[in-house]
């Protein structure tokens, strides 16, 4: 490993281990890993409550970037020179770890993306392109994210498929039933996202896989939520495909991760061409090379995926188990407090749900919620989140939407709570 991955941060400073128990947050340390948390915004100290459109960075993510660019800048893969073979190990050992990080059997079957959606789109343009033909069908569901849904409708023209969605229940749950009435003859793949970010919901993706997979039909998992709140094992999953983006991950904006099935992305053709992803060119034609340059056409994202090595290292420290424990005592509490508030509607009761809340309040439009908390330095979304058809199927135009992670603290969300009394005491 280059001097790039030499200097780690130590999040183990923000954690302690009781003898015995599970090993609790402290959440004080921890959030003095993350410059930004000390900030004030409209002169009240900030309150970052909206993870789920991006997550903040650590002192060790943003020092790597800098690092990079200060001392060890080079092209990969190409260089004979010392920093280009350097920047080459360093970005090659990122890979590496990507795939322990999700219980990969080979960094081959990890393809660095610009993050999601393009993950996604790789697969539509390359697998989809390659195998569907008219009458076939793609089936999603009715919690998807734009990412999810559009690049299957822009297949579905080029191809002649169809695409079809599971509903959602009123909970904000798959109905099941409906999954195994549209899983059929005709699909031929499966996309469904593992952690709703409208609603919170945390599909159960591995039985759902089984029963896709029963059947033939191969399964891609959108993570971008699911991978920085939930320990991700995409062999227990077994699905064939799993996405998710380094911004989200408390890793920097521009990179991202296409999993996939060896066997699978060996059949597949690529989908941009370049350099870095052939074998051999010449004028008549040209031939690929191996996985996982095969996909990975241009100078890729460099520092960006330096500063995810980073961010997974830092994860890993804190423990993807601790954090989920913390999560949940942080969304329990929330949910009971923002529920219990007069005029306000939850959106999204699901029994397995992680991390976001989102709700509407009476006679109050959430852009006016989101505006008075911003008044008080408490950051949320208010929108459609990117997910329009779950707007529909809960007949609101938007909703607001805390996301935690886990360096937020109970004190967090009492700051919420008061900031959501006050928009009923002005608008309401
Ligand atoms: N899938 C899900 C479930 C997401 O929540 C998002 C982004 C994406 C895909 C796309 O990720 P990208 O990194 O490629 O843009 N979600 C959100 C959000 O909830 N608020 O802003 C972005």
């Amino acid at each position: 490993m280059s001097g790039v991955g030499a200097t780690r941060a130590s999040p183990g400073r923000g954690v302690t281990r009781k003898a015995g128990g599970a090993p609790p947050l402290d959440v004080e340390r921890i959030r003095r890993d993350f410059p930004i948390l000390s900030s004030t915004v409209r002169g009240k100290p900030l309150v970052y409550l909206d993870n789920a459109a991006t997550s903040q960075k650590p002192r060790a993510v943003i020092d790597a970037i800098s690092r990079f660019y200060a001392a060890e800048n080079a092209n990969i893969h190409r260089g004979v020179h010392y920093l280009s073979e350097r920047a080459t190990v360093a970005y090659d050992a990122v890979r590496e770890q990507v795939a322990r990080f999700l219980n990969a059997g080979s960094s081959r079957e990890i393809i660095f993306t610009r993050g999601t959606t393009e993950a996604i789109n790789l697969v539509a343009q390359s697998y989809g392109r390659s195998v569907l033909r008219p009458g076939d069908e793609v089936l999603i569901t009715g919690m998807e994210h734009h990412s999810n849904i559009v690049p299957w409708q822009l297949l579905c023209e080029q191809t002649g498929a169809v695409l079809r969605a599971v509903p959602i229940t009123d909970a904000g749950e798959l109905d099941l039933d409906a999954f195994d009435r549209l899983l059929t003859g005709r699909t031929r793949l499966l996309a469904i996202v593992h952690l709703s970010n409208a609603l919170g919901t945390i599909n159960p993706v591995q039985q759902l896989v089984a029963r896709a997979r029963a059947r033939g039909v191969p399964v891609l998992v959108d993570g971008a939520q699911s991978a920085p709140h939930l320990a991700v094992d995409v062999q227990a999953l077994d699905c064939d495909f799993f996405a998710f983006s380094g911004h989200k991950l408390f890793g920097p904006t521009g990179i991202g991760v296409l999993y996939g099935r060896e066997s699978l992305l060996e059949r597949m053709p690529p989908w941009q061409g370049g350099g870095d992803m052939i074998a051999s060119v010449t004028l008549e034609g040209s031939t690929w090379a191996p996985l996982p340059a095969k996909f990975e056409a241009g100078t890729p994202a460099i520092a960006q995926a330096i500063g995810l090595g980073q961010a997974i290292s830092y994860l890993e420290a804190v423990g993807m188990d601790a954090i989920r424990i913390w999560e949940s005592q942080l969304l329990a509490h929330a949910t009971e407090r923002v529920r219990d508030l007069p005029g306000v509607r939850l959106i999204g009761t699901a029994r397995d749900k992680a991390s976001v809340l989102s709700f509407v309040v009476d006679g109050v439009h959430p852009h006016d919620v989101g505006t008075i908390l911003d008044d008080e330095g408490v950051a949320i979304r208010a929108g459609h989140h990117c997910a329009q058809p779950v707007m529909q199927r809960f007949g609101v135009p938007a909703t607001a939407r805390a996301s935690f992670a886990f360096y937020n603290s109970f004190e967090e969300i009492e700051a919420l709570v008061r900031g959501i009394e006050r928009a009923r005491q002005v608008f309401g």
